[in-house]
């Protein structure tokens, strides 16, 4: 059945240090610094290049390191071995990427990772696009968005796909925990952090976190344009739980989409006709998941 996920007593050791450069209403900085603090200090951290790469480096005190996107999963997966030959089964072995660098440039090794089964969290901080390099679309990237590969005009209406669905792809790969998140509920995406950084295998956890910038917002909006996106169903929050799955965040009534799409400077071309297929969407896909709540999922 639909399960909210409890708050957490967190302790209340900062990790991250004041400053970032990141933009203005990033909700990277309230992801890592929340995260980093529930994972705790007993963690290594790895990114590989992107928005929450520079959100975090020069901020954190503890074990860090960057790398390549083809390589962040092959070297998350070689810290947690070498941990474990040493007899350290406690250290949490975590990656902060983004959509990019997951859904696309590296999937590969991380598709591997994931079959293994290797005792590593991912934590995916999806704004949607290649932001880091100017706003090109991803694999995350939703259907019609502008982005500065996937521009409108004559011949194009933004992004001519819809996202690739990373929790059921890696659900597909039958790891013992997946989940969703967002900047715009803190708390849950909490609670799912200390909830499954004790599982043993393979966590993954996809964050949406609007982006002033490449959604075109006020910065001051980044909160409630995240909330926006939960409320009408085009962010569903749920977790599968060794297949099993539940839906965490269940309003009585979604409400339309448009209310998430209008602040959005991103959707602003859309005709009634593309906001129309957009509802569509969204309700067909929120109908699915009500039948799995509670269910494990039929693969
Ligand atoms: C193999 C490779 N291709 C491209 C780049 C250039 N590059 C650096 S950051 C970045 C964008 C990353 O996008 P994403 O993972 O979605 O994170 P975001 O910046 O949006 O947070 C790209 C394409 C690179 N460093 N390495």
């Amino acid at each position: 059945m639909s399960k909210p996920v409890p708050t957490p007593r967190i302790e209340p050791v900062e990790i991250m240090q004041p400053g970032t450069s990141s933009c203005q209403g990033c909700g990277h900085g309230v992801i890592a610094r929340n995260a980093m603090k529930t994972f705790g200090e007993n963690t290594v951290f790895i990114s590989v290049p992107g928005c929450i790469w520079i959100t975090i480096q020069s901020h954190i005190p503890l074990y860090w390191m960057g790398t390549s996107f083809q390589g962040g999963a092959a070297l998350l997966s070689g810290i947690t071995n070498a941990l474990e030959q040493k007899g350290n089964t406690e250290t949490n072995v975590v990656a902060f990427v983004g959509d990019g660098g997951t859904a696309d440039i590296g999937m590969q090794g991380l598709s591997a990772a994931a079959e293994r089964n290797e005792n590593i969290f991912w934590l995916c901080a999806d704004n949607h696009a290649y932001m880091n390099t100017g706003g090109q679309r991803s694999g995350s990237t939703p259907r019609f968005a502008a982005t500065t590969t996937t521009p409108v005009g004559k011949a194009s209406r933004g992004k001519k796909t819809w996202s690739k669905n990373l929790p059921f792809i890696f659900a597909a790969h039958h790891v013992p925990y997946i989940g969703t998140a967002s900047v715009g509920n803190v708390n849950d995406m909490v609670g799912k952090i200390e909830f499954a950084k004790g599982i043993k295998g393979f966590k993954f956890l996809q964050v949406q976190s609007p982006c002033p910038t490449g959604w075109g917002f006020d910065p001051s909006q980044t909160i409630k344009v995240a909330k926006l996106m939960t409320d009408t169903g085009l962010w569903p929050l749920y977790e599968v739980v060794d297949g099993q799955f539940h839906l965490n965040y269940r309003p009585k009534e979604l409400k339309p989409v448009s209310e998430a799409l209008k602040p959005q400077r991103r959707f602003r071309h859309l005709t009634d006709d593309e906001v129309n297929q957009f509802q569509e969407m969204a309700s067909n896909r929120w109908d699915e998941l009500l039948k799995l709540d509670g269910k494990p999922l039929p693969f």
